[in-house]
């Protein structure tokens, strides 16, 4: 991995994902990547995702747009994978016109995009509510209508991005939508016990949701989106042949993913490096270096297995450690992350699954101050012994991790810049996470700064 030689040079695209539940820094990495490149594309997810930015000591939170927005004149692409709310879209538009951002003219949309509409969101709350009700274990979703919206574009009957552009057709499939959604709504609502109204004020009336709010707001919407409606896949094919250097920006994280996650503890979309090419509409030889974010501990949150887990909100324990001083909250729901130790046999199978190039480590200066660590090498499972994660939430939950113990270092990392810099224990850490998962470190970050980061190859 190089800024400005190598993997960044002309032409050279590069893939940036998350290798464990999300939250792994892929924002910072992003922005960081941005300065080589000219193109940032968001090929999964929705406005699910939260990517932080520090820039100069001031936090910007992104859900939806590319994290390269903040370097001016690079373009930014939403691509077709992903499910799209306008309105949630100028929000943060809005926003970063507020901080002096030009967005419009540099943001591209894909006509393909499935829409996210207001009853999604109802359904994913009200579906989760009936589930706790029910007594069954949630999912935790982020509450934004992301399943509901992927439901609908399996089911080939979603609302696209191009259908904004004619009310006629727009009108008829949603008549077509409500018909089915308001029926599940109602079901869901009736099973959670719970009355909706507040909660999508202005969309519902007398236990219906209303067409003509719906269907009002859309065509607001469509007049401002139209000017970024582009054909991304062709854009991205002749920016690429013209020397650009594009880069793939994944939301959540490998184990978050729906064929290769903790399922059915994961989100609805593909997250793995391979699908920044269907995800946009470009071939795979398009897609040269998948870079894997990795948290140097690790977190998730929502519900759902997680091997080495900790007791995290116990103080003094190295799992509390980890909460605060990792300020482990979500960013889009605020919610607390869990977190435990560093687990290569999960980051084993994420090297497989996304064919990962290289490693970028981050958060290792949160690991400072403690006293030892541990590094979960493999698992016992039903009695045997397996050095990689399995599939599937049930045997996931039965694996018993298998840790090494390695001594902590009590000198500070926070913003380092170069390797040998870093504390000889940090170093030691480091070359154990490269050995047992087998992927090369490439990157280090050191704090959220952009600058606060050590390119190793
Ligand atoms: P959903 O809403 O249907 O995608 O939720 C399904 C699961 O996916 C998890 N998920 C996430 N996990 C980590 N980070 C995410 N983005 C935000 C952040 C989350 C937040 O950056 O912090 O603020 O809570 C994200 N988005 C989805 C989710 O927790 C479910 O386990
Ligand atoms: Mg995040």
């Amino acid at each position: 991995m190089s800024k400005n030689s190598s993997a960044a040079s002309a032409g050279r695209n590069v893939v940036v994902v998350g290798t464990q539940w999300g939250d792994e820094g892929k924002g910072k990495l992003v922005d960081w990547l941005t300065e080589s490149a000219q193109g940032v594309v968001r090929f999964q997810g929705g406005h699910n995702a939260g990517h932080t930015l520090v820039i100069n000591g001031v936090k910007t939170a992104l859900h939806l747009i590319p994290s390269g927005i903040m370097r001016p004149g690079v373009k930014c692409y939403i691509g077709n994978g992903v499910v799209l709310s306008v309105g949630k879209l100028f929000e943060e538009i809005a926003g970063l016109e507020k901080a002096g951002v030009e967005v419009r003219s540099r943001l591209r949309v894909s006509e393909g995009c499935p829409l996210i509409l207001p009853f999604h969101a109802a359904i994913d709350i009200a579906r989760e509510a009936a589930k706790v009700k029910a007594g069954n274990e949630k999912i935790g979703t982020t509450g934004r209508g992301i399943g509901p919206a992927y439901e609908d574009k399996i089911a080939r009957r979603a609302l696209r991005v191009m259908d904004l552009k004619y009310p006629e057709r727009f009108a008829t499939k949603l008549r077509e939508l409500l018909a089915l959604h308001n029926h599940v709504l109602k079901t869901f609502l009736h099973s959670a016990e719970l009355a909706w109204d507040e909660k999508i004020a202005g969309y519902m009336k007398d236990g219906e949701i209303q067409f003509d709010a719906v269907f009002d707001e859309a065509m607001r919407q469509a007049e401002l989106i139209k000017p970024m409606i582009a054909d991304v896949s062709r854009e991205l094919n002749e920016a690429h042949k013209a020397g650009a250097n594009l880069l793939f920006e994944g939301a959540q994280g490998t184990l978050l993913d729906i064929d290769h996650g903790t399922y059915p503890f994961v989100t609805s979309s593909n997250c793995v490096a391979g699908n920044a090419a269907a995800g946009s509409g470009v071939g795979p030889q398009m897609l040269h270096y998948m870079l894997g974010i990795t948290k140097a501990y690790c977190t998730r949150v929502g519900g759902g297995p997680f091997p080495t887990e900790l007791d995290w909100d116990v103080p003094g324990t190295p799992g509390y450690h980890m909460s605060t001083v990792g300020a482990e909250k979500g960013v889009t729901t605020g919610r607390s992350r869990r977190c435990g130790w560093f687990d290569a046999a999960l980051l084993k199978r994420s090297a497989q699954v996304n064919g990962l190039t290289g490693l970028c480590i981050t958060k290792l200066d949160v690991l400072d101050g403690l006293h030892e660590l541990k590094l979960c090498t493999g698992y016992e499972l039903d009695g045997e012994t397996i050095d990689i994660l399995p599939a599937g939430a049930d045997e996931i939950s039965r694996c018993k991790p298998i840790y090494e113990t390695l001594p902590g270092w009590t000198e500070s990392s926070v913003g380092k810049t170069r390797y040998e810099d870093l504390p000889v224990n940090a170093q030691r850490y480091l070359d154990r996470i490269q050995e047992t998962t087998g992927v090369p470190i490439h990157v280090v970050s050191t704090s959220p700064d952009r600058d606060h980061t050590i390119l190793l190859h």
